[in-house]
């Protein structure tokens, strides 16, 4: 996350690169419409809201935008195709931004407590490793806490990230119970004077109740020493899930009240318009974006340049 990278637009190019799936969707949904060929009127509003469904903005968010757009169009004060785009783009920065917050650390609790909850392969994992060496780079000390005590690997998975990151990582192994890993780290890392912990947790689907309250016991433990704790629940949702990301942000916040989200893999899908459903839906603040599998591909949420990169010049 170098200053140089952002001067040069780098992150702006992997992002542009990254929704290329997404725009290319929406581009093949409005034809020709922002290249000026088409007269801007009903025809072109249904097809600007079909391709909206299809890109997953989902059925609130594509009301609010074709409420906004369609009584401008019948006016004719959107009557090019350049008024049209720029329009669009207003519309949907708008209903961003609300979700736009820096992900800063507590730096009155010590140490500031974050979990990461999400479902099965989401990325949470590799999340709080990319945060992690952001953190470490901030000069933040860390404990990484091995919540996952359910996949074989998730352990090795966590210590990989300790190593890279010269961090200590406080895990009791496979099958042990995880809120006791969570407390143990949470504890050692009160008594060290530790700035943050990293909590892992295993995958889960929403819809299983078991685990969903076995997800909340973690959370009760976390609190036992320090009732504001944790500080920060992160959901991790891989965007190629699409509209079922708006149901696992309903079930894991009723479980575990979430505080922020971070939005996975918008690289590899079509489906990048999840982003405006759950703000529609859930408005939660979107702490990070990932577009790729590198350190350098999760990156903090921007709402301009979010939109920006989508509509890029259709
Ligand atoms: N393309 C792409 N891959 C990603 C991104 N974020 C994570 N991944 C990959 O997704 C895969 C799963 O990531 P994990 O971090 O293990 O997911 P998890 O949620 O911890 O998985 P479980 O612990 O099994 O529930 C890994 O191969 C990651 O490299 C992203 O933004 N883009
Ligand atoms: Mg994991």
């Amino acid at each position: 996350m170098s200053d140089e990278d952002d001067k040069g637009g780098g992150f702006f190019k992997r992002l542009s690169k990254g929704l290329s799936k997404t725009r290319g969707s929406l581009a093949a949904g409005v034809g020709n419409l922002i290249l000026g060929e088409k007269v801007i009127d009903e025809d072109v509003l249904e097809e600007l809201e079909t391709a909206l469904l299809l890109t997953d903005v989902g059925v609130e968010a594509t009301d609010k935008i074709m409420a906004s757009l369609t009584p401008r169009i019948k006016r004719k004060q959107l009557n090019n195709t350049v008024a049209l785009h720029a329009a669009l783009a207003d519309e949907l920065k708008a209903l961003l931004a609300p979700l736009e917050k820096p992900f800063c650390v507590d730096t009155e609790s010590k140490p500031c407590v974050v979990m990461f909850v999400g479902v099965n392969g989401a990325g949470k994992t590799t999340t709080l490793g990319k945060i992690a060496s952001h953190l470490t780079a901030q000069g933040r000390s860390l404990v990484l806490a091995a919540g996952d005590t359910f996949r074989a690997a998730a352990v090795e998975q966590l210590q990989e990230w300790g190593h890279r990151n010269a961090v200590e990582v406080i895990a009791q192994g496979q099958g042990a119970d995880s809120a006791s890993v969570v407390f143990d780290a949470v504890a050692s890392a009160r008594a060290r004077g530790i700035d943050v912990v990293l909590a892992d947790t295993a995958g889960r689907l929403q819809a299983k109740a078991n685990l969903m309250e076995e997800l909340s016991k973690v959370k009760r433990v976390m609190a036992r020493d320090d009732a504001s704790a944790p500080h920060e629940v992160l959901l991790v949702l891989d965007a190629g899930t699409g509209q079922n990301a708006l149901s696992q942000l309903d079930l894991f916040d009723q479980a575990v009240g979430v505080t922020g989200l971070v939005v996975t893999k918008l690289d590899g899908t079509a489906k990048a318009g999840v982003l405006f459903a759950l703000a529609a839906r859930n408005p939660k603040p979107i702490y990070f974006i990932g577009v790729g599998e590198g350190i350098e591909d999760l990156r903090p949420f921007d709402a301009d340049s979010f939109v920006d990169a989508l509509l890029g010049n259709l």
